[in-house]
């Protein structure tokens, strides 16, 4: 008597290890999934193009990789002059005008319009 139930507890117990052992083998495959969605949301480009629309920049923040390049382009039907205290300066840009600027540190950049001073923008350097 004593036998079987041990033979049982035995049992038991082999098959609670083999569902615990089935469970965390599950596991690494559902941590992919919800993995992924981390390295989708935070892509980082090294080619950035901004455009100048409705004297706003679009997008507003934008994160590149360091030694990445930013491309702005005037699709307005006015002038505007993009300044980065100590970065750069585009000089006017007419319409269809594009400017471009490598960033090669990482940072956070502020730039505006020096013509339009609302008009603000940030670029993220990231490592
Ligand atoms: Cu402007």
């Amino acid at each position: 008597m004593k036998k079987t139930v041990l033979l049982l507890t035995s049992v038991v117990s082999a098959f609670l290890l083999m569902s615990a052992c089935s469970k965390s083998a599950s596991q690494p495959a559902s941590s992919v999934p919800g993995k992924t969605p981390v390295a989708v949301s935070t892509p980082v480009s090294s080619e950035l193009a901004i455009n100048i629309k409705d004297s706003s920049f679009v997008p507003n923040t934008a994160t590149l990789k360091a030694g990445g390049t930013v491309t702005w382009t005037n699709s307005d039907g006015t002038k505007h002059q993009l300044i980065s205290k100590d970065l750069f300066d585009s000089k006017g840009l007419e319409s269809d005008d594009a400017f471009s600027f490598t960033f090669p540190r990482p940072g956070t950049y502020d730039y505006s319009c020096s013509i339009h001073p609302t008009m603000m923008g940030k670029i993220v350097v990231i490592e």
